[in-house]
C-alpha cells in the first residue's frame, strides 16, 4: 500500500479531453469500448502515458488507430510511445458486474446494473486518468437486453434510442458539461419514473425524474418535492440555477454510501430516496430532504467547480453539507425549528466528529496524507468542514458570504480547484472583513486536526461597572501534530442579568450608540481579554451561541448560570446545551466518584419545568430532556469504562422516568396528533417528545411504576397510523427489555416482512437497544443467523452489526471481549465482500486508547488479530495500522 502525500501533487501529464463509451452489458462479462481524445499538458515535464485501471481484463489499445506496445505495473497501464500532437486512444476491455460485490465500479444489484465511480470506482470499469482534475465530455453508449434492463441511462441528454438484434436495445448520452470521471454514472435496470416538469425564476423548463423499482413509485413524492425545493432554494439564496433540461435521481438498494451526486443522474441508496408515512419515521423523511438537496446542491458545489485532488475533498463536501444544513433551516421556517435543526447538526458533530479528532484517525478538515481515499469520507471532512464553511458565514456575514460564493464561481465555474482557492473568493469578496484581516490564520482550520479547546473567565469590577472576558485556546496534539498554532475561533455570545435580562454590549473604546444584545467576538490570539463596560450587575455570559465554532468550551459556569441560561437564554442552541451541561456534570460526576448516580431536585424540578413549559416547542423540549449520547459522554472522561457510563445514563434515565412520570403521562395524552400525517416540524416535534415520554412511562412501568404503559406501548403499535409513532412505541418496549417486547417484535416483522427499509430498522433497533445483562449482546448474535439477516447488503450489514459496534457502547464494550472478537471477526467477513464497508466498521476502535482496562488490552489483541491477516484491503489495513501506531 502506498502511502499519497498532498504535497507530492502534480498536474497530470495528459489531459483527456472526449471520451466516447461504448458498454454492452451483460451480467458476468461486460465489454467496455473507449474512444479518447488526449493531448499533452503543455505545462509539465514529459512522461509515460499511465492509466490507472483495477479488476479490468484488458483486450486491445490502439493509438491513432495502431496498436501500440504497452506495460502492465500494478494497477496502471503503462504506454511510453504516445504522439506529441493530441491523439486517439481506443481501448477496450471487459469487467464483471456480477461479481464486484464491493459495489465500486459497475455492479448488479437487483436485477440491474448501477455505478459508483467516487472516489476512484472509474478505474473498475475502464482504464483512465481517474483523477478529479482530469476533466473530459462524455458520450454514452449503452446496449443490453431490453426485456431485462428497458431503462438505459447516462449522464446528460438523451441523444438517441434503437432496438438491436437478438432482443436487445441502445441508449446514446451525451453530457455538455466537462466533467471527472468520479462523477461518470450509468443505469440499465427495470425501472419506473416519477415525472415533474417545472419552469425556474430564469424561465426555464426541466424535466425532473426520480427512477425506482415498480413497486416503489408512491414512496417517491416526497424525494421529488424535496427536489423541486432544493431547486428553488438553490436559485433563490445563491442565485445557482438547475443547468440540465433533464436531472434524474435513481434508487438502488446495494449502495455503498447515502447517495451520489453524478452529473445529472444523481444515484441514491434507497434508504435515503423512499419514504411513506407507513415505512418511514419523522426523522427518515428529514434525512431523504436533506440528502435529495445535498446531491442537487453538488451540481454547482462540487460538479460545476470539482476538486483538484482527493485532499481537497472538503472543499466540495464542508461546502455541501453546509448548504444542505442551511437549505432543512429554511425549509424549518420558524426560528425554534431552525435551532432545533442546529441542535441535530452539532449533537451530530460532536457524537461523530469530536472522537475521530481525538482518535487514531484524526486528520485535518484537508487532510495531508492516505492510503485509501475511501477512509476519509469522514465526519471531519463532511461535517467539521460544514462548521469551517459556517464560520466564513459568521465573519462575513450572510450577504457577504453569498457575495464570496459569487466570485468562487465566477472565478472558477469549470475548474478543478483547491480549499485555499475557495478561502481567497471569500475573502476577496469581502474586503476589510474579519476573515480578510486574518485569512492566513483562519487556513489553519484547513491545516491542524484536533478539536480547541476554548476557555472563557469573567470577572465583574463592581466598581467600574465593567466585565472582562478572557478567552483562551489551546488545541492538543494530534497523530503526527503537536504545537498548534492558534485558530480563528468566533464566539457569538450575550450576556444575561441574574435575572436574565439581555444585557447591552459595549466594549471598552466603543461609544456606547449601538445596543446590541448579541455579537461576535473574534479570537485570533493564545489568549484575548475583551472589557465589557456599564454592566450593571454581575452578568451570566452565554458564549459560544449557536455553536458558533467547532471548539470545546470551558467557560466554569456552575448550576446557578446554567439554571439562568435554561430558563431564560434567547439562544435556543445555548438553552438546550445549559440542560446537557447540567445532566453532564451530574453523570460525570457519579463516574468520576464511582459512586451511584443519584439526580437531585433542582435538576429533576428543572427538567420538569421545561417539560411543563408553556412556551417551548415540542420538539425543543424532547431534545433538552434526552440524556447526552454515551460516546459524547466518554470524550469527557481521559480513561473510559463504557460500563460506568452507561450505568450512569441508565440510573439518569431511569430517575427521570420515576421522578417524573406524572409528567410524562401528561405529556403524552396532551400531545397527541389527530390531524393526517405530515413529517412537518410541528408534528415531528409532537411526535418526538410523545415517543420519548412513552419510553419513560414503559421504562417506568418495568423498574416497578405504573403497569399499564407497556400494554398501551403494544396496543399503539397495532393502531399506529405512521412509523414514527409505530417504531416509538416497539423500541419503547424493546429498549426497557419489556415482556411484551418479543412478540411485538415478532408482529412488527410478519407485518413488514417485503419492506426491506422497515427489516432494516428492526435489526438496527435490536442492535441499539439499552444493553441490561447481555441480553441485547446475545440477541444480536442470535440474529447474525436471521434468514433475512445478510453481509452483502450494506444496508443489512450496518443495521445489525454497525447498531452494536458503533452506536451501543455498552452492548459492545464487555468485559469479557466477546463483543471485539466480534467486531473483528465480521471486519474480516466483510473485507473480503466490501472492503469500503470494513474499513467503515474498523473505525469503531479509533479511541481504543482510551479505554479503562480491562476493554483497552482486549480492544488492542482484537486489532492486532485484525492487522495479522495477511491480505487485508488498503480500507481496514489503514485503520488498524493506524490504530496501533
Ligand atoms: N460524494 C459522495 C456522496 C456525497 O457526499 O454526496
Ligand atoms: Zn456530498
Amino acid at each position: 500500500a502506498t502511502l499519497i502525500r498532498r504535497e507530492d501533487y502534480v498536474a497530470p501529464v495528459f489531459w483527456i479531453r472526449t471520451v466516447d463509451l461504448c458498454f454492452d452489458l451483460e451480467p458476468a462479462k461486460t465489454l467496455v469500448t473507449s474512444k479518447m481524445r488526449l493531448e499533452r499538458n503543455a505545462g509539465v515535464p514529459h512522461g509515460p502515458l499511465r492509466l490507472h485501471g483495477e479488476e479490468l481484463n484488458l483486450l486491445r489499445v490502439l493509438i491513432d488507430g495502431e496498436s501500440v506496445s504497452f506495460r502492465q505495473e500494478g494497477h496502471e497501464l503503462i504506454i511510453d510511445n504516445v504522439p506529441d500532437a493530441d491523439f486517439n486512444l481506443e481501448i477496450r476491455n471487459t469487467c464483471a458486474p456480477e461479481k464486484n460485490t464491493a459495489l465500486s465500479g459497475l455492479y448488479t444489484s437487483g436485477g440491474g446494473f448501477f455505478t459508483q465511480c467516487e472516489a476512484e470506482g472509474f478505474r473498475r470499469i475502464t482504464y483512465f486518468l481517474d483523477r478529479p482534475d482530469v476533466m473530459a465530455v462524455y458520450t454514452v453508449t449503452l446496449r443490453a437486453d431490453k426485456a431485462r434492463y428497458p431503462m438505459l441511462l447516462s449522464n446528460g441528454n438523451l441523444l438517441e434510442t434503437a432496438t438491436l438484434d437478438n432482443g436487445r436495445h441502445l441508449a446514446k448520452w451525451h453530457d455538455p458539461f466537462p466533467k471527472p470521471s468520479y462523477l461518470f454514472a450509468l443505469v440499465a435496470a427495470d425501472l419506473v419514473a416519477r415525472e415533474q416538469r417545472i419552469r425556474t425564476r430564469a424561465g426555464k423548463d426541466h424535466l425532473l425524474q426520480v427512477y425506482v423499482r415498480r413497486g416503489d413509485l408512491e414512496k417517491t413524492e416526497h424525494a421529488m418535492n424535496s427536489l423541486i425545493a432544493s431547486v428553488v432554494w438553490d436559485e433563490a439564496r445563491f442565485k445557482l440555477p438547475l443547468d440540465l433540461e433533464r436531472f434524474m435521481v435513481v434508487g438502488v438498494s446495494d449502495f455503498n454510501m447515502g447517495a451520489m451526486e453524478n452529473k445529472g443522474l444523481n444515484i441514491f441508496n434507497t434508504a435515503a430516496l423512499l419514504a411513506s408515512p407507513a415505512i418511514s419515521t419523522d426523522a427518515d423523511f428529514h434525512r431523504i430532504e436533506s440528502i435529495v438537496a445535498h446531491e442537487y446542491f453538488h451540481n454547482w458545489t462540487g460538479n460545476r467547480v470539482t476538486c483538484r485532488d482527493w485532499f481537497q475533498l472538503s472543499l466540495k463536501e464542508g461546502l455541501t453539507v453546509f448548504r444542505d444544513q442551511e437549505f432543512s433551516q429554511d425549509m424549518a421556517a420558524t426560528p425554534s425549528a431552525r435551532a432545533v435543526c442546529r441542535i441535530q447538526d452539532v449533537r451530530a458533530l460532536r457524537a461523530m466528529q469530536f472522537p475521530e479528532d481525538a482518535g487514531s484517525m484524526a486528520h485535518a478538515v484537508r487532510p495531508d496524507q492516505y492510503v485509501e481515499i475511501n477512509n476519509f469520507y469522514t465526519a471531519t471532512v463532511y461535517n467539521k468542514g460544514a462548521e469551517v464553511v459556517r464560520m466564513y458565514q459568521t465573519l462575513v456575514g450572510r450577504e457577504g458570504f453569498a457575495k464570496g460564493m459569487s466570485l468562487y464561481f465566477e472565478r472558477h465555474d469549470g475548474q478543478a480547484v483547491t480549499c485555499d482557492d475557495f478561502a481567497q473568493a471569500i475573502a476577496d469578496a469581502n474586503p476589510g472583513s474579519p476573515l480578510s484581516t486574518r485569512l492566513d490564520t483562519f487556513r489553519r482550520w484547513y491545516s491542524q486536526a484536533g478539536t480547541p479547546r476554548l476557555q472563557a473567565r469573567g470577572a465583574y469590577d463592581a466598581d467600574a461597572r465593567t466585565y472582562t472576558l478572557t478567552l483562551s485556546q489551546a488545541n492538543p496534539a494530534t497523530p503526527g501534530q503537536d504545537g498548534k498554532q492558534p485558530q480563528v475561533i468566533p464566539v457569538a455570545l450575550g450576556l444575561l442579568s441574574r435575572e436574565g435580562r439581555p444585557l447591552p454590549l459595549t466594549l471598552q473604546g466603543e461609544d456606547g450608540g449601538t445596543v446590541a444584545t448579541e455579537r461576535v467576538l473574534v479570537l485570533d490570539q493564545a489568549e484575548q481579554s475583551f472589557v465589557f463596560v456599564d454592566v450593571a450587575g454581575e452578568p451570566v455570559p452565554s458564549l459560544l451561541r449557536g455553536f458558533s465554532a467547532p471548539v470545546v468550551l470551558d467557560d466554569g459556569l456552575g448550576d446557578a448560570e446554567l439554571l439562568v441560561l435554561l430558563k431564560h437564554d434567547s439562544d435556543a442552541f445555548n438553552r438546550w446545551e445549559a440542560s446537557q451541561r447540567l445532566a453532564l456534570a451530574r453523570i460525570l460526576g457519579a463516574v468520576r466518584s464511582g459512586e451511584p448516580l443519584t439526580l437531585d431536585a433542582a435538576y429533576l424540578d428543572a427538567m420538569r419545568a421545561v417539560l411543563r413549559h408553556a412556551d417551548l416547542d415540542p420538539a425543543f423540549k424532547a431534545l433538552a430532556l434526552q440524556l447526552p449520547d454515551e460516546a459524547y459522554i466518554a470524550e469527557q472522561l481521559t480513561e473510559v469504562d463504557p460500563q460506568a457510563v452507561h450505568a450512569a445514563v441508565a440510573a439518569a434515565q431511569e430517575q427521570l422516568a420515576t421522578a417524573l412520570q406524572a409528567d410524562w403521562a401528561w405529556a403524552f395524552e396532551t400531545h397527541q396528533v389527530s390531524a393526517g400525517y405530515s413529517p412537518d416540524p410541528v408534528q415531528s416535534g409532537k411526535r418526538a417528545l410523545v415517543n420519548l415520554s412513552l419510553a419513560m412511562l414503559v421504562l417506568n412501568a418495568t423498574r416497578g411504576g405504573d403497569g399499564v404503559w407497556p400494554g398501551r406501548a403494544y396496543q399503539r403499535i397495532k393502531d399506529a397510523t405512521n412509523m414514527t409513532d409505530r417504531l416509538g412505541a416497539l423500541s419503547a418496549l424493546v429498549n426497557a427489555h419489556a415482556e411484551l417486547a418479543d412478540s411485538a417484535l415478532a408482529r412488527f416483522h410478519a407485518q413488514f416482512k417485503g419492506e426491506a427499509l422497515v427489516i432494516d430498522k428492526w435489526f438496527a433497533m435490536q442492535g441499539r437497544a439499552a444493553e441490561q445483562d447481555g441480553k441485547t449482546f446475545a440477541r444480536v448474535k442470535q440474529l447474525m443467523k436471521h434468514a433475512d439477516f445478510t453481509l452483502k447488503n450494506p444496508n443489512r450489514a450496518r443495521s445489525l452489526i454497525f447498531s452494536l459496534c458503533m452506536f451501543n457502547p455498552a452492548a459492545f464494550h464487555r468485559a469479557d471481549a466477546a463483543g471485539y472478537v466480534f467486531w473483528a471477526e465480521q471486519v474480516l467477513a466483510l473485507d473480503a465482500i466490501n472492503p469500503q464497508v470494513a474499513g467503515r466498521l474498523a473505525r469503531v476502535m479509533d479511541r481504543w486508547t482510551a479505554l479503562a482496562e480491562p476493554y483497552r488490552g482486549a480492544a488492542r489483541e482484537a486489532i492486532v488479530r485484525v492487522a495479522a491477516k495477511p491480505d487485508l484491503s488498503n480500507d481496514v489495513r489503514e485503520i488498524v495500522e493506524r490504530a496501533l501506531a
